[in-house]
């Protein structure tokens, strides 16, 4: 406070004592000489005038020797207040005839200077300040004698010390105002600073925006960034126990921690298809951000992974138990797969899930479409699921991780009969606000379905208190927010965000192709010079994606910038999702219309701006356009993570290219040197784009280099590791409290 108070005095004395120091020592004496010779001035010219008036009688009188008439003459004259004194002298410097005023000191001498005929001088007399003027007076081309003229200049003096007050009146108001608009600007701009100084630390301003910023803080920008990453760093390191998250340590924990302790999967989508071709039995990995990033995890620490199996031949290569070691060229986990028929995978799958809790979860503006046939799909599916799961575990307390929404149910259901397994359930996609979730027409079965489980996980803080603020409206439950636990008929949930992420190393890092290779190859397999500027798109054709928006931000940014046409492209690849359902086909005809419009619009020769890869794409393949891009562009209108986001991190080892990035994806929360954009602020995406193709590489690496720390660090080894921690903590606190239980009951009875 003190401290405070010295900056504020010393922004406000120090102009002002400025402003009246410049006013006192240069203004005023300025001032003061200014008026003098303005005046002084004035006086030549009043006695010059006088002279000539008085120079005819004088001529009659002198000669005549009229001394009553000179008199009169002179006394007359003296009238004018400011004419003090008059004389007339003859030739030999002898004063002849005077006013009883003037003063017998000035005799006849010569004044000072002689100008226009007039000999002047300024003389301080005792009565003051007077002005002295001589005019030579001559008949007939003979000189005869000299008028002198005094005027009077203490008048000056008085004007000159009311000027000096009113000008040192000016400049202290002067002095204040400067001072209050020097308080004031300093008060803001520092304001501004400090502002500018938290959003960086908060991660809003330039690391995790577009917006360039405020000019004061930009030099700070590369220390605070490198500071705040090594904060982070030291925390995680911390709290990690300073060892980096790797598949070993993964492994080595599910030994240690959970030892023997068996570890099933269940999800919609398999980690692996496979399909009758032409060529035979084909296997393919499904474009699934889930499959990602918990494929990683079953290889580190194998079991069985129950999904559903919808590869056309997968029911060839199972066992007479449904079950077929993977990955195919290196078993390492077991895949159970359950069967659908059509009418349950579509009323549970593309109805209940695809149709109604999908965008129900998304805020992407398509309305959630509820039937109750479909619900009893989703019911029914649940009950299978939850059986395959039951027969599958040898033992009553296996680990069991739950993925996604098309599980609601799965977790009360298995808990029903194994009460003792461990249930990680996780949500991968966002979790609305209690009021739009609540359109729902089973949500209390929903819910009721969820908190089954023994540890629900997000990805984000947000959509963790979003779930825990939609169960305090719609159930009866016990909440501690404190712990983040929800206790419910009689079961305790932890609820949890676990960011998830993807392996590190990223299949980058091991791919044979080098970088340049990589730019080279892809552009010629476009057609395109080797040059040619290169943007990338990888999603599921989903509406969430924002793929519309994204292809309207590049029309955009050739509009802005029409140097750019000819000399970028974007290449989207969208995997075909959902495409039985109407609402899919309209939006993949929607883009497809968009893009023609677009190429038809920019096209020069063989030129197009955007192509179009409509088609699934190998982890491999994906790699390869990653690391040959410039800008990879994630524009969803919502999503709870995005993976794509991060592969292209993993993907640049050489740390180039720049990640355009939305703000509603949960990715943002933790990359903030990515270009965040709002995908619906068209202009804004297109100026960041631009923004990206212009990056200089200095920024470029810089940006890359932390963001690829991060996901190092944060892969989904940890993402999976912290989970199972979480789980051992539990289930040893668990068994604890049965031996304690089966111990000491009797005992508690007996006193009772
Ligand atoms: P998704 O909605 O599927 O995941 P995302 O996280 O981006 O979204 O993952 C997509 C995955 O599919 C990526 O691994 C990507 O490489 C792959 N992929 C996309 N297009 C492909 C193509 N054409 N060919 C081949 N592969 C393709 C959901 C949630 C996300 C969340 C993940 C994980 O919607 O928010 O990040 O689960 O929890």
């Amino acid at each position: 406070m003190k401290m405070q108070w010295t900056r504020l005095s010393m922004r406000f004395v120090v102009p002002l004592a400025m402003v009246l120091a410049l006013g006192a020592y240069v203004v005023v004496p300025l001032l003061d000489n200014f008026t003098l010779r303005w005046f002084v001035r004035d006086l030549d010219i009043r006695s010059k005038m006088l002279a000539t008036t008085l120079e005819e009688p004088l001529l009659d009188y002198v000669p005549q020797r009229a001394k009553g008439k000179i008199n009169h003459l002179f006394s007359k004259a003296i009238e004018d207040e400011r004419l003090y004194a008059l004389a007339f002298c003859d030739k030999n410097d002898r004063v002849l005839y005077s006013t009883s005023t003037y003063p017998a000191s000035l005799g006849c001498k010569e004044p000072g200077a002689s100008r226009e005929g007039i000999e002047k001088a300024l003389v301080r007399l005792p009565q003051g300040p007077v002005h002295v003027a001589q005019s030579v007076m001559s008949r007939e081309g003979e000189a005869f004698g000299k008028l002198v003229l005094v005027h009077d200049m203490s008048f000056i003096e008085h004007r000159s010390a009311d000027t000096k007050k009113y000008v040192i009146y000016f400049f202290i108001l002067l002095g204040i105002v400067i001072s209050l608009i020097t308080v004031a600007v300093a008060h803001l701009s520092w304001r501004g600073w400090i502002n500018g100084v938290r959003g960086l630390l908060r991660g809003e301003l330039l690391p995790a925006s577009h917006a360039r910023p405020s000019p004061e803080v930009s030099p700070l920008v590369g220390d605070l960034r490198a500071l705040l990453h090594e904060y982070h760093r030291e925390r995680q390191g911390h709290r990690d126990g300073e060892q980096a998250w790797t598949p070993e340590r993964l492994r080595e924990l599910l030994r240690g921690e959970l030892a023997g302790d068996e570890v099933l999967v269940v999800s919609n989508r398999e980690p692996y298809i496979h399909n009758e071709t032409a060529n035979g039995v084909e296997v393919s990995r499904p474009a699934s951000g889930l499959v990602t990033a918990v494929e990683a995890v079953m290889r580190a620490c194998s079991g069985t992974w129950i999904a559903h199996g919808s590869g056309s031949a997968d029911q060839k290569v199972v066992d007479k138990h449904d079950r077929v070691p993977v990955p195919p060229e290196q078993p390492e986990y077991t895949l159970r797969r359950v069967w659908l028929s059509k009418e349950e995978e579509q009323g549970y799958y593309y109805g209940f899930a695809n149709e109604g809790l999908w965008p129900l979860c998304h805020i992407a503006h398509v309305r959630p479409v509820f039937r109750s046939s479909d619900w009893e799909q989703y019911v029914k599916v649940n009950q299978r699921f939850a059986d395959a799961v039951i027969a599958e575990a040898r033992t009553d307390d296996p680990v069991i991780l739950v993925q996604d929404y098309h599980f609601a149910l799965l977790p009360k259901m298995i808990s029903k009969v194994l009460p003792r397994a461990t249930i990680i359930t996780f949500w991968h996609i966002p979790w609305p606000n209690p009021e739009s979730f609540g359109i729902c027409p089973w949500r209390e079965e929903i819910l009721a379905g969820m908190l089954g489980s023994t540890i629900l996980g997000f990805h984000t803080p947000f959509h963790r208190k979003n779930f825990l603020e939609t169960v305090d409206r719609y159930l009866e439950t016990r909440i501690e927010s404190e712990a983040s636990t929800v206790s419910h008929g009689g079961k305790l949930t932890q609820v949890e965000n676990y960011p998830i992420s993807i392996a590190w190393p990223g299949a980058g890092e091991v791919s044979a192709e080098s970088r340049n290779e990589c730019r080279i190859n892809i552009r010629k397999s476009l057609a395109l010079p080797p040059d040619h500027l290169l943007g990338i798109g990888v999603d599921r054709l989903d509406y969430t994606k924002g793929i519309v928006e994204r292809f309207q931000a590049v029309e955009r940014m050739l509009e802005l910038n029409p140097g750019m046409v000819g000399k970028f492209t974007f290449v989207q690849i969208a995997a075909p999702s959902r495409s039985s359902l109407e609402e899919y086909q309209n939006f993949e005809a929607r883009v497809r219309a968009l893009v023609l419009r677009i190429n038809q619009r920019f096209s020069q020769g063989n030129y197009v701006p955007i192509l179009l890869k409509a088609e699934h794409h190998d982890q491999y393949q994906l790699n390869r356009y990653y690391r040959a891009a410039d800008v990879c562009m994630v524009t969803s209108l919502h999503d709870g993570m995005n993976l794509v986001a991060k592969e292209f991190i993993a993907s640049r080892y050489d740390e180039l290219g720049v990640l355009l990035l939305s703000q509603f994806t949960g990715a943002a929360r933790e990359l903030h040197e990515a270009l965040i954009v709002n995908p619906y602020h068209i202009e804004q995406s297109a100026e960041a784009l631009y923004r990206a193709l212009t990056m200089p590489e200095a920024e470029q690496k810089e940006r890359m280099r932390s963001m690829r720390a991060l996901v190092k660090d944060f892969n989904v080894y940890r993402w999976a590791g912290h989970m199972l921690l979480d789980a051992a903590r539990l289930r040893k606190r668990e068994r604890v409290m049965q031996r304690i239980d089966t111990h000491h009951r009797p005992v508690l009875r007996r006193v009772v």
